[in-house]
């Protein structure tokens, strides 16, 4: 029986052009500077962001947590989505490694903080205040269901922060995912930003890594808080190797797990009790059982029986689709959750 795992586009494994780059990578001591390979890609991933320079990192989550340290000061607060990943799963960093105030708004469901409420949560200059420092975004947005932010709405909340002097940071652990479905170059997307982080180890398929893309000046305060953090690599070019395949190789490819994401959600929609996020815009599904069965024995026998999905508290669960689940699987997938349910009911 074939493991569909759909609990997240992270799962997915190198290919096989990017093991043979890792075997032949040209290599160096990235701590001075002289991987050739690591130097290779982070020049690629500046030129795809149109920004002048950026830094390697291990993670989306190093990546976030250096772009909040070399844009804060202790004491200052950062806006973020309520239901932003750095604020729901990034262990609390901002905050016990830099002092910040995290100030959550509530995110819609299409993953924005509305311009008004965005405004009233920027500081006014008071005595009282810890000042508004960094406003940050996501795209996709992972909590609300791969939810694509388009550049009119970007534009529109960093010209708001900028106004008060914020700056803007965009977790784009999936920007290539909004790119792809909106059509447009993930530049345009980040344009209005002053850092975004990406990740090449979701739905681009390589093992490990993540970029944070900025101004030179930026981008010299992350690489010495990523090295704080334990984040200076050695023979790195190992790695880059895979994430240079990846943004040659894995970025048209995405609309193909968007197809599949869709094809998930119209076959859960077929089956009785289930209800389904309305809107599928890139490789998210999320969605929710009937009153009358448990997650918790949902979960644990669709792994019996090959499904992996990811339990989001309650009956809510996401299903992620990615280069290793095909349009077949998903049917099959479909199929097993089917008779689950008719044996649970
Ligand atoms: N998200 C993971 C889990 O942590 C939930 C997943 O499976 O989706 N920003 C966003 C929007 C993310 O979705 C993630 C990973 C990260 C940052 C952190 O990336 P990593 O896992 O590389 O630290």
């Amino acid at each position: 029986m074939k493991v569909i795992d759909l609990r997240s586009d992270t799962v997915t494994h190198p290919t096989d052009e990017m093991r043979r780059a890792m075997a032949e990578a040209e290599l160096g001591d990235d701590v001075y500077g002289e991987d050739p390979t690591v130097n290779a890609l982070e020049k690629m991933a500046a030129e795809m962001m149109r920004k002048e320079a950026a830094v390697f990192t291990v993670s989306g989550t190093m990546s976030n947590l250096i772009s909040v340290l070399a844009q804060t000061g202790r004491g200052d607060e950062i806006i973020v989505g309520s239901e932003a990943h750095l604020f729901c799963y990034e262990v609390g960093g901002a905050s016990a490694l830099g002092g910040v105030m995290v100030h959550t708004v509530p995110n819609t469901t299409d993953g924005r903080i509305t311009i008004e409420d965005l405004e009233k949560a920027i500081r006014t200059k008071n005595i009282h205040n810890p000042p508004s420092a960094l406003l940050c975004l996501e795209n996709t947005h992972n909590r609300c269901g791969g939810a694509v932010l388009d550049a009119d709405y970007i534009s529109a909340a960093a010209g708001l922060a900028h106004r008060y002097s914020l700056r803007v940071h965009i977790d784009g652990a999936r920007i290539f995912n909004a790119a792809v479905a909106l059509k447009m170059p993930a530049s345009e997307l980040v344009k209005d930003a002053d850092s975004v982080s990406f990740c090449l180890s979701k739905g681009l398929s390589a093992p490990v890594g993540s970029l944070v893309c900025g101004n030179h000046e930026f981008i010299d305060r992350a690489r010495k808080y990523r090295k704080m953090v334990g984040g200076g690599m050695r023979q790195a070019g190992v790695l880059a190797a895979a994430g240079l395949v990846a943004l040659r190789t894995m970025i048209d490819r995405l609309s193909e797990d968007h197809e599949n994401a869709r094809r998930l959600a119209d076959g859960l929609r077929q089956i009785v009790g289930l209800i389904v996020a309305e809107t599928v815009p890139t490789n998210i599904v999320l969605f929710s059982l009937p009153p009358t069965v448990s997650g918790d024995v949902f979960v644990k026998e669709m792994s019996n029986r090959g499904v992996k999905l990811s339990p989001r508290g309650g009956r809510q669960f996401r299903a992620v689709t990615h280069r290793m689940v095909t349009s077949d699987d998903i049917d099959e997938a479909l199929s097993r959750i089917d008779a689950c349910l008719g044996s649970l009911r």
